[in-house]
């Protein structure tokens, strides 16, 4: 029995970089999973540890996943520790509620989070983004600018990147893969032009990948754009909200979850313009959307 790293999952086949090896395309081992994964239910995952054995026709199979460190739903993929959430400036446009639902998702998980904004050179001078991206630097999210086109900023989340293994996360069309290109030049990952029609990109890329960066590694991955709470609880929405968590401990009630509860700290600070109320009003639209989910099931 081997051990490696899977690094690309794809059409029912998963890739495995065998331990010890450098990434090239001959060194990866085309495996298939074990019958036994799909009966309990678990599927593997890019980013897993596993071991596998070598079938008489050179391909492999899985046969035992190591555990998680973490793990997402979306995009699927194991044990990253840093998550590169990418928004566009512009086509398609920003969107903060957007922004603080994968925020949600990632704090979700505890994953490091930084924040990429791309297309810089869309919209060179100041519309608002720049406004609506300063509230999470405040938070203590780390806010890079760039532009893949122009190549700014790109050296900067290189930086970042370094000996870490990142996921890169966002809508369809926002310029992930272009980012991972710039950071990698001789790189040409498929990029598509968004549809003028529908305002949004066209799912170019279609697989998860880990491609080796600078010591560390980094996932293009297919953009999405339905994000649902699975797996959240209304108790624990607020722990994903940093800036209103902090005023939590202060409520009446243990177990408050800010909306009606008498002597609600999180409501007295959004009264008192201390909290922003936009980010309290997607702390309820998010409440409304898993009080609804529970309801349905
Ligand atoms: N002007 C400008 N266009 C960019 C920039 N980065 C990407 N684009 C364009 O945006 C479009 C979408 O880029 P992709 O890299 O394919 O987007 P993606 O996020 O990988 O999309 P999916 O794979 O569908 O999730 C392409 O036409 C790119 O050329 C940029 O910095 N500036
Ligand atoms: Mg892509
Ligand atoms: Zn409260």
């Amino acid at each position: 029995m081997a051990k490696g790293l899977i690094v690309k999952a794809l059409s029912g086949y998963y890739y495995v970089l065998p331990d010890g090896e450098q990434p090239s395309k001959d060194a990866f081992v085309q495996c298939r999973a074990r019958g036994i994964f799909k009966k309990q239910k678990v599927s593997p995952l890019v980013g897993d540890q596993v071991d596998y054995s070598l079938t008489e026709n050179g391909e492999g199979i899985i046969d035992a996943i190591g555990d998680r460190m973490s793990e997402l739903i979306r995009p699927p993929i194991s044990n990253v520790e840093l998550a590169v959430l990418v928004f566009s400036v512009q086509e398609p446009a920003f969107n903060v509620q957007l922004l603080d639902k994968f925020l949600v998702h990632i704090e979700k998980e505890r994953l490091t989070t930084i924040i990429v904004l791309t297309k810089t050179d869309l919209l060179p001078e100041d519309t608002g983004w720049r406004k609506e991206i300063e509230p999470y630097r405040e938070m203590g999210y780390e806010v890079y600018l760039t532009s893949s086109k122009q190549h700014l900023g790109v050296e900067e989340v290189r930086e970042r990147l370094t000996g870490a293994v990142s996921v890169f996360a966002g809508q369809s069309g926002v310029g992930k893969s272009s980012l991972v290109n710039a950071l990698l030049p001789g790189l040409s990952l498929a990029t598509d032009e968004i549809s003028q029609r529908l305002g949004r990109g066209k799912h170019t890329t279609r697989h998860v990948e880990l491609i080796p960066l600078s010591g560390g590694w980094v996932a293009d991955t297919p953009g999405f754009s339905q994000l649902d709470f699975t797996g959240l609880e209304a108790e624990d929405l607020s722990e994903c909200f940093r800036d209103l968590h902090v005023y939590a401990p202060a409520c009446r009630f243990r177990g408050c979850l800010h909306h009606k509860e008498p002597d609600c700290a999180v409501r007295t600070a959004v009264e008192e313009g201390k909290l922003a109320s936009w980010r309290y009003e997607h702390y309820l639209q998010f409440l409304t959307e898993i009080k609804e989910r529970k309801r349905r099931y």
